[in-house]
């Protein structure tokens, strides 16, 4: 009975009946752009909190976009307006006037909550007391800072440091990043996965051991300057909208772009800028001179073969070459033999497409290639980031203007966490100076990544899950296995903004700490605080919100972590906690102390524009590698095989989420509306299938061990994707990622390449079953009963 309840619950929540299917869009931003922020943010703050927040937002007197990790212009050319429309809707969504306290978690049970989706959770607004859910309670209730803190401490104490896990999410602040780190090493673990470990690992672990640093190597000003920019596996349309201003400006100035996408990203095609006349009334600016609809997961195939050309060319700078790189004959060598058959195979392009391609990087003299999760989520995305260097160190594409690397990072502080220490793997010269600045000795066995997480509490081998930030459960592969593994925590944290399916997924004792976000006032201490944080391109800055706090009771990230910290350690460890609290300067000068690059942190950081941290590949070819030189890299191509039936998924982000924050229901770029339980899947494979357009399917995906994965409910879309291949939205396709399947080198989740097969919808309903009803299936045990149910159309 009670299940039935539920399921027509669900069944209200997320009929996707009313979805409306419309051609993709043909330009980006527009007018309709700032329309749709204006309205957002006004409905969700009201126009006072909207003025007062978007006129400071990216302004050097304001505050970082909570946002992706885009770089802002030098301060010389800001607008007034200096934001797209998805940083009006994350500071929207973030200084929400509708709030969520302790009335709220009396009228439902946790488990009730529990069946909501994330899209629901989020809309209950900003969380503004701390709670806490008791050991077989049935809601949460409120709880006091210090009874909380006292309750982390306990549970802490009780346990071996190493069965404790720290993560972090991108939005983190340096200065809070940096104590944390210090409070886990301190109390003796390297357990500090992040949402790093399932974004960029592959692009750091490749980047660090084949030029010796693992970050980008352009300036904003050198994107600017580029003759050619290749953009892979990246949709900045949607999730880096500013970049769409720097490509215009590179196009003005001559620049050519190659777009490498299996799907037709509309902001990758054209460009409104609503800042200028063209923009607003003209055709505004065309993007992409050459679209490459690659299949999924090529990359690796079609990098080698522009190399190839290159090379048979001549294009080699040979100065470059012989004075900073290693390995170059061995590299050329295997391209020499490559199979070209194996080549277009992998990439579903012609040998004319991949010529032009080859001919563009010949023709420029400072080429850029630009990445994302496209290249990053793959069994082979360190080879395919490694693949990239080698073509950039061919023709000296690095370490000079308008050239060079640029993996585009996620979340606005993604980058300054790592440099923090956020890392469960941090290098022994971080500790040596941790250990001599705080005279402690840091524990050097690694940490766990954000998947050997899950296992360690899937194994009973972790007990304690803090997060700082983040959605650790819906952003985690393997949605069944991650969420039972969190059910088996004694105690799970969170410190929070808003509600997530991580607050009610939880360990057999709970707690939400809600923090301040950026967006707001800090006035920890009795003062008014800042705190810092880096962007994309190893830019430093200062920001400071200007908002009122959505409730008195909220605590900055940095207060909760010295509190913590104060709680758990013998004497706070002989860490300065309160210093660093009442003036997060004291935290300034101390990273200035320990953080390599960061000498004058706090002056440097406060100045308008603030500073770029070194990196010497870019700052002077120098390459600080095991050897001392850029390393060309050899990676064999293997062809994945796609069994006949099946298909590739990949999952990506809608137009309207910021990862598991589901703003709405609709991917207007896309032509996508009320609707998210979609699968993109070329038309002639949904013949090809025994389908129609329309059709509900359980996605099932298939593992090497013989089991099984499915998604109830899903809806086809026909799309013009490559055949063979078919795309689906994150957070609702992630129960399908079997947590063994990532990255080889980075342990990175797969999540861009999952092999699936689909089967008529088992229920007739829109979308019923929630994926953690399903669980991991084992061969066979779907059995016989899923007859083909003809389903009704929907589509427009
Ligand atoms: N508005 C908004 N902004 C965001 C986010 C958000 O959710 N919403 N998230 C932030 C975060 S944390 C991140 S990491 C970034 C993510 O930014 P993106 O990496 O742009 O995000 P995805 O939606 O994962 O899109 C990946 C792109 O890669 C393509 N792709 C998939 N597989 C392949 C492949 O094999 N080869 C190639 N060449 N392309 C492929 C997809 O078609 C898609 O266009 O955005 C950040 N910014
Ligand atoms: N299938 C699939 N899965 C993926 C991806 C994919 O492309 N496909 N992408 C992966 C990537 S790139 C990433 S980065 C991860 C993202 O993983 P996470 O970073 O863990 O997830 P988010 O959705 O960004 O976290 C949102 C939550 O953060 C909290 N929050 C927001 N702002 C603040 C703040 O200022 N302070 C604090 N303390 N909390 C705040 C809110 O409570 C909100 O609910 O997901 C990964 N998962
Ligand atoms: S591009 Fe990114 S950082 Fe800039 S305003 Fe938009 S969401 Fe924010
Ligand atoms: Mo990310």
């Amino acid at each position: 009975m009670r299940r039935q309840a539920r399921q027509q619950r669900l069944a209200r929540e997320i009929d996707e009946t009313g979805i409306k299917v419309d051609d993709p869009k043909k330009s980006a931003a527009g007018p309709e752009a700032v329309a749709i922020a204006l309205h957002r943010a006004m409905g969700a703050m009201g126009p006072v909190r909207a003025a007062r927040s978007l006129l400071k937002l990216n302004q050097t007197d304001g505050f970082d976009c909570q946002g992706c990790a885009w770089p802002d212009p030098d301060p010389a050319h800001r607008h007034t307006a200096e934001f797209c429309e998805n940083g009006a809707k994350a500071v929207a969504d973030e200084a929400v006037r509708d709030h969520l306290d302790a009335s709220f978690m009396a009228a439902h049970p946790v488990e009730e909550l529990a069946q909501h989706t994330d899209y629901w959770l989020n809309r209950q607004g900003r969380i503004v007391e701390p709670l806490v859910l008791r050991e077989g309670a049935t809601h949460y209730e409120p709880i006091g800072w210090d009874d909380a803190f006292a309750m982390v401490a306990g549970h802490l104490r009780a346990i071996d440091p190493d069965q404790a896990i720290f993560y972090t999410s991108g939005k983190v602040s340096n200065e809070a990043a940096y104590l944390y780190q210090l409070f886990a090493r301190a109390y003796g673990t390297n357990n500090l996965p992040d949402c790093s470990n399932m974004c960029h690992e592959s692009t750091s672990v490749a980047l660090q051991e084949v030029i010796g640093i693992g970050k980008g190597s352009v300036t904003l000003d050198d994107v600017h300057e580029a003759e050619l920019i290749m953009i892979m596996g990246q949709n900045p349309g949607t999730n880096h909208p500013r970049m769409l201003s720097a490509l215009e400006i590179a196009k003005k100035n001559g620049a050519k772009i190659i777009a490498v996408n299996p799907l037709k990203e509309t902001g990758l095609l054209r460009f409104r800028n609503p800042q200028t006349a063209r923009g607003v009334v003209g055709p505004g600016t065309g993007l992409a001179d050459l679209y490459l609809q690659i299949r999924t997961r090529g990359d690796l195939a079609l990098l080698q073969a522009i190399a190839s050309l290159l090379l048979e060319w001549g294009c080699v700078d040979r100065d470059f070459v012989e004075k900073h790189t290693v390995d170059f004959e061995p590299w050329a060598r295997a391209l020499e033999v490559l199979d070209w058959d194996q080549v277009l195979a992998s990439t579903g392009l012609s040998r004319d497409e991949i010529e032009q391609a080859a001919r563009m990087f010949a023709d420029s003299s400072r080429s850029i290639t630009c990445w994302a999760m496209g290249i990053t989520q793959h069994r082979n995305a360190v080879a395919t980031v490694k693949e990239i260097v080698n073509l950039h160190l061919l023709q000296g594409n690095i370490g000079k203007p308008g050239a060079g690397l640029c993996p585009v990072r996620g979340h606005s502080n993604v980058q300054g966490d790592r440099t923090m220490g956020i890392w469960e793997r941090v290098p022994d010269h971080f500790l040596d100076t941790l250990r001599d600045e705080f005279g402690f000795e840091p524990p050097r066995e690694h940490g766990l990544d954000s998947v050997a997480s899950i296992k360690a509490l899937r194994d009973g081998d972790a007990k304690v899950f803090v997060g700082m930030g983040g959605n650790f459960v819906s952003a985690a592969p393997d949605t069944s296995v991650t969420e039972e593994a969190m059910r088996s925590a004694a105690l799970t944290v969170h410190v929070s903004t808003k509600l997530n399916r991580s607050h009610v997924v939880h360990g057999r004792e709970a707690l939400i700490l809600p923090a301040l976000g950026r967006s707001e006032k800090d006035m920890t201490g009795g003062k008014v605080q800042k705190v810092s944080v880096e962007d994309s391109m190893s830019s430093v800055h200062t920001s400071q919100g200007p908002l009122k706090p959505a409730s008195p009771h909220l605590r900055s990230e940095v207060d909760i972590i010295c509190s913590i910290a104060e709680a758990t350690l013998e004497d706070g460890g002989h860490i300065p906690w309160s210093a660093f609290r009442d003036d997060y300067t004291t935290i300034r000068h101390s990273i200035a102390r320990v953080v390599h690059g960061c000498a004058a942190y706090h002056e440097k950081a406060s100045q308008p524009g603030g500073f770029v941290l070194p990196h010497p590949p870019r700052d002077s070819r120098e390459f600080p590698t095991e050897r001392d030189r850029a390393i060309f890299s050899v990676s064999p191509i293997e062809v994945l095989q796609v069994p006949p039936g099946h298909l590739l998924l990949q999952t990506i982000r809608s137009h309207d989420q910021f990862n598991t924050t589901i703003y709405g229901l609709s991917d207007r770029y896309r032509g996508i509306a009320d609707g998210r339980r979609v699968v993109l899947i070329h038309p002639d494979d949904i013949a090809a299938l025994g389908f129609e357009e329309g059709d509900l399917v359980d996605v099932v995906s298939e593992w090497e061990d013989g089991s099984q994965r499915e998604v109830p409910s899903f809806r086809l879309v026909a799309y013009d994707v490559p055949r063979g291949c078919c795309a689906s939205y994150y957070p609702e396709a992630n129960p399908l990622v079997p947590l063994e399947h990532t990255a080889e080198g980075s342990n990175q989740p797969a999540y861009k390449s999952v092999l699936v097969r689909l089967e008529p919808a088992s229920t007739e309903n829109t979308g019923v079953r929630l994926a953690s009803d399903v669980g991991v299936l084992t061969p066979g045990s779907r059995g016989d009963e899923t007859k083909r149910a003809p389903q009704p159309h929907h589509l427009s």
